[in-house]
């Protein structure tokens, strides 16, 4: 992504700020493991999606003004030592290159450069990423700074920046689309391969590291995230991650992966059989799945609520269940289908944007997700594809990567 990608997102940023706001941003620091172990780092989105910086204990300050705003990042200082264990930390040149920021300070200034920033400009407000999910900790380091800033500024106002990022990420840009066209190419490597060195007898791990292989030699070294591979009965957990099972001949694998590429994360599923041939069953369940999905891509354009999208999927999706013999009252439909069918990716697989109000927009990414679980059958399966809506209609940025029945065996045989 070019440093512009990340001055126009501060510069939107800025624009639903009011003179004498300040808003802080933190990329996040290590989480320690157990003894001297860290888990690795993971940088706040929201942050990386302003800076594209994604070192740890750095800090970005947005100073409203009357007329635009001023902006500096805090990096960590050089430090030989650390450096020869962990590896070299940005230098200034760089994360001003990266970022396009011009104003770069070591982390030490942060609370004098706060101190100095609220008197001059006479600050009442600050602007934080306040995170939270009911029941879980904040990890981002914003609870930290509200704290920092309730103590040291009692009168200070405190205003939750998320809301705002929230709608911003909801449009994607033409760069975002690149880097997810990139991402949906290399995904296609993925699962073509666990489809070609696909056998009865396999271990799930053993398709996961077919996956994991295939990425790597794109240069993706980590899945996009966790990936989902299971097989048999255990297409019935819908975020299985144990990988152990082993495949038995007739059993279909289920596939719900994805690959981040400069940011951007693709989440596609298949359904197959893991022998290259559909039994009747497994092929009558799938091209209801398939028709759905097709039907939804006909027919997405701008103007759509998103919780209309989810209930049109379940409706289309009963009636061909219903058709095929499968499912005879609208009222049976949750035996079938257990999840919702659109959720959006970004930066985050399950991203992080103002969805339930949503109108589908140009820009915006979902997935069109048809999952079907029958479990007397003992089949269960997710077809799920990255729609971009265009100012037209709609876009399968996913379509290339097998999805017909024909398409599937074919490059199975
Ligand atoms: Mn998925």
């Amino acid at each position: 992504m070019e440093a512009i990608f990340y001055l126009e997102n501060r510069r939107t940023f800025a624009e639903h700020m009011n003179p004498g706001e300040l808003a802080v941003f933190l990329s996040g620091e290590l989480l320690r493991k157990s003894a001297d172990d860290d888990y690795g780092f993971w940088a706040n989105r929201n942050f990386v999606y302003l800076t594209g910086i994604e070192q740890r204990d750095s800090i970005l300050f947005l100073c409203k003004e009357e007329e635009g705003y001023t902006e500096k990042l805090f990096i960590l200082p050089p430090d030989a030592f650390e450096e020869r264990w962990n590896g070299a930390r940005i230098k200034p040149d760089r994360a001003a290159e990266v970022s396009g920021i011009n104003d770069i300070r070591y982390l030490e200034e942060w609370q004098s450069c706060l101190a100095d920033t609220i008197r001059k400009n006479k600050i009442r407000s600050v602007c934080l990423d306040l995170d939270h999910k009911e029941g879980r900790r904040n990890w981002n380091g914003a609870d930290w700074m509200k704290q920092y800033i309730e103590t040291g500024y009692p009168e200070m106002k405190i205003r939750n920046s998320l809301p705002i990022l929230k709608k911003m990420r909801l449009i994607k840009k033409p760069c975002e689309i690149e880097a997810l066209e990139r991402a949906e190419q290399i995904t296609k490597a993925g699962i073509v391969a666990m489809m070609e060195h696909s056998r009865p007898g396999m271990y799930e791990y053993q398709y996961k590291a077919e996956y994991d292989y295939a990425l790597a030699q794109h240069g993706v070294l980590e899945p996009g995230f966790s990936s989902i591979i299971s097989a048999g009965k255990n297409n019935f957990c819908i975020h299985y991650d144990s990988y152990r099972g082993k495949v038995a001949d007739g059993d279909m694998v289920l596939n719900d992966v994805g690959v981040r590429w400069d940011h951007l994360v693709t989440d596609v599923s298949r359904g197959w059989p893991c022998n290259g041939k559909y039994s009747e069953r497994q092929k009558l369940l799938y091209e209801c799945a398939y028709r759905t999905s097709q039907h939804m891509f006909e027919i997405l354009k701008p103007g759509i609520p998103m919780p209309d999208v989810d209930k049109m999927i379940r409706e289309y999706n009963y009636g061909q269940l219903k058709e095929a013999g499968v499912c005879s009252s609208y009222d049976e439909i949750g035996t079938y289908m257990w999840h919702g069918g659109a959720h959006h990716i970004g930066f985050d697989v399950h991203d992080m944007v103002s969805a339930r109000e949503a109108v589908t927009e140009a820009g915006m990414v979902f997935c069109v997700d048809i999952g079907i679980y029958h479990e007397e059958w003992g089949i269960g399966f997710r077809l799920e594809d990255n729609c971009l809506i265009t100012a037209e209609g709609c876009r399968n940025l996913s379509a290339d990567i097998p999805r017909t029945v024909e398409e599937i065996e074919s490059v199975m045989k």
